[in-house]
C-alpha cells in the first residue's frame, strides 16, 4: 500500500507539556515519526493539495490564530511555546478579544498542546500526507496510509488540544465528500476518544463516526466519548461511541471493533477513513489498554475484510521504540 510522509512534519517540536500537575517532556515528539519512518519501507512525499480542504473544516479565525499566535506570544515577552492558562466555560458568549492568553483560551481545551512557530507548517504537511493518501484511493488503490504527525482527531473546527492542531481525518472525509463521495465513515481506534472529529460532524448525516476508546469516565478527554453521545439533528444515530475499560485485551477490543464495523456496514459508506492510534499497545507510557504487537494485524485484517476503499491515518502512540513495529504490523495485516 502507498504510504505518505513529509520531513516538513518534523519541524514541530514543543519542549514540554503540562502533565498531571508538572511539566514533562512532550510525548508527541518528532522521534515518534522518525521511528515509524525507519520501520516503513517506501514512504513517498505528499503532493501539495493546498489549503482549501483545511478551510472546509476549520474556521478562518482559528487558522489565523494558529499562524499568528507564536509571534504574538513572543511580542508579549513570553518564553517557549504558546500555552494557555485560562479557558471560557463552554457556552460563553462570543467576544472579540486580542490578548494572546484570551485567544489561546478561545482556541484550545487543554494545557498539553503547545503551539510553536513551526507548528502550522508541520500540521499543514500532515494534512497533505492525508490528502495524498486519499488521492491514491480515489485513483483506484484499495487502501493507502498517511503517517500523519502531528495527529488530528482531538482538534475541532476552532480549537486545538490533545497534541492535535488540524483534524486530518475530518479534512480527509470532507474532501472525499466534496470530490463526489456520497457517504463517508470514520473508524477511530486510537486509545483516546476523537472529540474533535465527533464535534465537527455531530449534526451531519453524511458522515458516520465510530470510536473505540478508553472510557472517558477514567481517561482523557473526559468531556466527550460517552456512550450516550449519538449525534444530533440529521446526525442523530451517525455517532457511535464504544468506551472500553482500562486493561481491555484483544478479545474485548476486537468484539467492540466488530460492533463498529457492523454499524458502518449498515451505513454503507463509499469510503472508510481509519484514525489509527498505537497508544492501545500494552506498553504505552500514557495509556492503559493491553493490545500486543501481534494483535494489530488481526484488527487490521478484520477491517480490510469489509472491502471498503480505506484511507488509514496515523494518530497517537507514545512508546517510541515499539511504534514502528506496531504500525508496520497493522499495515501488513491490512
Ligand atoms: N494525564 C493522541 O493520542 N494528555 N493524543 C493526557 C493525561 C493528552 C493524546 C494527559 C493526551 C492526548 C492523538
Ligand atoms: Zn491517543
Amino acid at each position: 500500500m502507498r504510504q505518505f510522509f513529509s520531513p516538513r512534519q518534523l519541524a514541530h517540536a514543543p519542549a514540554q507539556e503540562l502533565h498531571n500537575g508538572g511539566f514533562t517532556a512532550y510525548a508527541e515528539s518528532p522521534a515518534r515519526a522518525e521511528q515509524m519512518v525507519a520501520a516503513l519501507a517506501g514512504l513517498e512525499m505528499p503532493s501539495d493539495h493546498g489549503e482549501a480542504a483545511i478551510r472546509a473544516v476549520h474556521t478562518p479565525d482559528y487558522l489565523d490564530f494558529l499562524q499568528t499566535a507564536p509571534a504574538k506570544w513572543a511580542e508579549a515577552g513570553r518564553p517557549g511555546d504558546v500555552i494557555g492558562y485560562v479557558w471560557p466555560v463552554v457556552g460563553r458568549r462570543p467576544l472579540t478579544l486580542n490578548r494572546i492568553d484570551a485567544l489561546v483560551g478561545q482556541h484550545s481545551f487543554d494545557a498539553s498542546t503547545p503551539l510553536a512557530a513551526e507548528t502550522y507548517e508541520a500540521a499543514y504537511w500532515s494534512t497533505q500526507s492525508a490528502l495524498s493518501a486519499l488521492a491514491a484511493v480515489q485513483g483506484g488503490d484499495p487502501a493507502a496510509f498517511a503517517l500523519c504527525r502531528p495527529p488530528g482527531h482531538h482538534a475541532g473546527a476552532d480549537y486545538l488540544g490533545g497534541y492535535c492542531y488540524l483534524n486530518t481525518a475530518a479534512i480527509t472525509a470532507q474532501a472525499a465528500l466534496d470530490a463526489g463521495a456520497g457517504r463517508v465513515a470514520i473508524l477511530d481506534i486510537d486509545y483516546h476518544h476523537g472529540n474533535g472529529t465527533q464535534d465537527i460532524f455531530y449534526d451531519r448525516g453524511d458522515i458516520f463516526y465510530a470510536s473505540l476508546h478508553a472510557d472517558p469516565a477514567t481517561d482523557y478527554p473526559f468531556y466527550w466519548g460517552h456512550a450516550d453521545e449519538r449525534g444530533a439533528g440529521e446526525g442523530l444515530g451517525a455517532n457511535l461511541n464504544l468506551p472500553l475499560p482500562q486493561g481491555t485485551t484483544l478479545e474485548g477490543f476486537r468484539a467492540a471493533q466488530t460492533v463498529a464495523l457492523d454499524a458502518i456496514a449498515h451505513f454503507a459508506p463509499d469510503l472508510l477513513v481509519v484514525s489509527f492510534g498505537a497508544d492501545t499497545w500494552e506498553g504505552d507510557p500514557i495509556s492503559h489498554l493491553k493490545l500486543t504487537t501481534a494483535d494489530y494485524p488481526v484488527l487490521a485484517a478484520d477491517i480490510a475484510a469489509r472491502g471498503w476503499p480505506t484511507v488509514i491515518l496515523m494518530e497517537g502512540g507514545y512508546a517510541v521504540g515499539a511504534l514502528g513495529g506496531n504500525v508496520a504490523g497493522f499495515l501488513g495485516g491490512f
